[in-house]
């Protein structure tokens, strides 16, 4: 990482899928200790603490389109985006924990308006790549990808006040193994650069890393980590509310953290979806601290 000085913003959202304790996720993280980690490297750690988030009992839950909760998730995403925005402008480097995926179209809608071509790795078991149209759930936190594309509900897509954040030509999506039939037809349209974990199994994780850094330095000027526990496999990260089997190992995950520090190539990143209510004693959230170090240089310093 080039930036010494990291800002972590938790986002303690759980409006975006169904099951409760997520928004328990920040917390999580940080009582795994990812300040004190990150300090040992050596960088200048700043907690913000968290977004607030509205009360689920204050606000009743308006069902005008099919999208669950899609006023608190706008609004929750409007503050994420300025909070996020500000800290690039600072200098700093942000560091987001969920909270439920769909937080990435606020920190992704904070954070392109710094680039002329921002890339995104998406690592998880999901594409998140649903629209109003295809969404089988009503979840936004299996849109939040399509929306940062510019595809979906226009109040998602135009988050922010612009659209799109991101090309599809700069998206890497590694660790799929649950996409909807929505989301397939749109990673064939679109052309997608997706490694399913049919090709990881393949190509083996240094290779698939590998091809991932050269895509992406060759055509954006900055790359957003979004990692998504889920991608990994459920034996080692229970602690996620869409557990899917078949799915990245701690190692596999950790070596990835490590190749992407070395090619410093990460400009941003957040760690969602951990759920404490559904992991075994914050093993989850230890994991991920674990990847955190990891991908802030901690094995090569
Ligand atoms: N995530 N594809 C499913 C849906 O409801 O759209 C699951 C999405 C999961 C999203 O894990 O971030
Ligand atoms: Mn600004
Ligand atoms: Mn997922
Ligand atoms: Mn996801």
């Amino acid at each position: 990482m080039k930036e010494k000085q990291i800002s972590i913003i938790g986002v303690p959202i759980d409006y975006g899928q169904s099951r409760r304790g997520v928004d328990m996720g920040p917390s999580a993280i940080r009582y795994a200790g990812v300040k004190e980690r990150l300090e040992k490297l050596s960088y200048t750690v700043t907690d913000l603490g968290n977004v607030s988030i509205p009360n689920r009992h204050k606000k009743q839950e308006q069902m005008t389109s099919k999208l669950k909760n899609l006023s608190q998730v706008i609004e929750i995403n409007e503050s994420v985006a300025k909070k996020v925005d500000h800290e690039i402008e600072k200098g700093s480097f942000p560091l987001i924990f969920g909270g439920d995926h769909s937080l990435s179209i606020g920190t992704i809608a904070g954070i392109a308006k710094h680039y002329q071509r921002l890339g995104v790795i998406w690592y998880d078991a999901h594409g998140d790549l649903n629209t109003d149209q295809t969404s089988p759930s009503g979840n936004i936190h299996g849109m939040p990808l399509a929306a940062t594309l510019g595809f979906g509900h226009h109040k998602l897509t135009n988050l922010y006040g612009y659209a799109p954040k991101v090309k599809t030509e700069h998206v890497v999506i590694i660790g799929a193994r649950d996409l909807d039939p929505g989301e397939k037809d749109f990673i064939r349209k679109h052309n997608i650069k997706v490694f399913t974990m049919h090709e990881i199994d393949r190509l083996g994780m240094p290779q698939v890393i590998e091809e991932t850094i050269a895509y992406l330095k060759e055509r954006t000027d900055g790359v957003h980590l979004s990692l998504d526990l889920d991608g990994l496999d459920p034996t080692e990260a229970p602690g996620v509310g869409t557990p899917v089997i078949g799915g990245l190992t701690y190692r596999e995950s950790h070596l990835a953290m490590e190749m992407l520090a070395e090619a410093e190539l990460i400009t941003s990143a957040e760690f969602v979806e951990v759920n404490p209510i559904l992991d075994e004693k914050n093993k989850t959230a230890t994991l991920a601290v674990g990847l955190i170090g990891s991908l802030f240089g901690e094995t090569l310093k």
